[in-house]
């Protein structure tokens, strides 16, 4: 296995993959690399595949949609290098029963931008000037407001036949192509969204759960986060982000708040999670807040999303033990 002692660039995570798909047994595919298409600016969105080949079942997880979050796309890679150590290994493993794929940097434009010219950048780098909608300077959308399930949180008033009062209710959402959450000039706008969503929707894999890593906060949260209600089977989502986060307190004592995206933190529509469940229908779907904690009273809050490099051992290796835990805790459960 692999030391990840700092944050690669997007240049070394096509480089670690590479080297991580040959240390795979050669004569199976235990694990095969490929793109889910290209960006904004075109670069490829590399995916991992790792399974035996009994494998049947299918899981999504993805890192780094948000560009300024480094601890997501780092844990990504530690997961990928672990899954890896197990596949090799000849005891049968969860990786007997599901194919793990793996998108380690989902928004590879916005995360070179944030190492190279502004650390803070969070959204895509495409640019704002399509002759629909207003005409803007400022760049990037914000990829988790950009998926088109609840967009904008819209709600349509029609009153009589003829009229039709369309009332925008910004739900952590804005319009605002300057805002850090703007939502794109039309629901599923931007390339990144749309390579999620076909792989998402390939109607041969059938998911049985999708993860997307972001910091931070130490939350592990499933949807709604377009509105506060919960979904009809948000108790078994409950109970299995229960189990993952238990694993994951027992490595290293990090501890995780569990409940909806909206009622945890607050309503924002347009998130990949929504999208998931809403419309990819894949059970169970949640977002993970990695380190540090957002609580003050915590040693390592004042981090925020600047988590030093000396966390992505520790960060990776309870996220990981917490995500198989959870995965484990999925096969008898269909
Ligand atoms: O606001 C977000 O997109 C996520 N938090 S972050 O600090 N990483 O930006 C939370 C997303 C939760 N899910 C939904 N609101 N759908
Ligand atoms: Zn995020």
């Amino acid at each position: 296995s692999y030391h990840l002692a700092d944050y690669l660039t997007y240049e070394q995570i096509v480089r670690f993959l590479d080297e991580q798909h040959k240390r795979s047994p050669s004569l199976q595919n235990f694990t095969s690399i490929f793109s889910i298409g290209n960006t904004y600016e075109n670069r490829s969105i590399w995916t991992i595949r790792i399974g035996k080949p009994s494998a049947r079942r299918n899981i999504l997880m993805d890192c780094g949609i948000h560009a300024r979050e480094f601890i997501s796309p780092s844990t990504c890679l530690y997961m990928i290098d672990k899954f890896i150590d197990e596949v090799n290994n000849r005891r049968p493993s969860i990786l007997s029963i599901f194919n793990i794929y793996i998108i380690p940097l989902l928004n590879p434009d916005g995360y070179e931008y944030a190492q190279t010219q502004r650390r803070m950048w969070r959204k895509n780098r495409a640019p704002n000037n399509y002759y629909y909608g207003a005409y803007s300077n400022c760049i990037g959308v914000d990829l988790n407001r950009n998926f088109g399930y609840h967009w904008m949180g819209e709600i349509f008033f029609s009153i009589s036949c003829t009229v039709t009062v369309f009332i925008l209710v910004e739900n952590g959402a804005s319009a605002n192509p300057c805002s850090e959450t703007y939502a794109g000039p039309k629901p599923d706008s931007e390339s990144e969204t749309q390579n999620l969503q076909k792989l998402i929707s390939q109607s041969s894999r059938n998911w049985d759960a999708y993860l997307t890593f972001h910091s931070y906060g130490q939350y592990w949260i499933y949807p709604w986060g377009f509105a506060s209600y919960m979904p009809d089977d948000y108790i078994e989502l409950k109970n299995k982000a229960e189990i993952g986060s238990e694993a994951l307190k027992r490595v290293n004592g990090t501890s995780y708040k569990i409940g909806s995206a909206a009622n945890l933190l607050y309503e924002s529509a347009g998130g990949s999670d929504d999208w998931a469940k809403g419309v990819g229908q894949i059970k169970y779907v949640y977002t993970v807040e990695l380190r540090p904690s957002d609580d003050l009273n915590d040693a390592h809050a004042h981090f925020a999303f600047m988590l030093p490099s000396t966390f992505i051992e520790p960060v990776g290796q309870e996220t990981y033990v917490g995500v198989k835990e959870f995965l484990r805790s999925l096969i008898t459960s269909r």
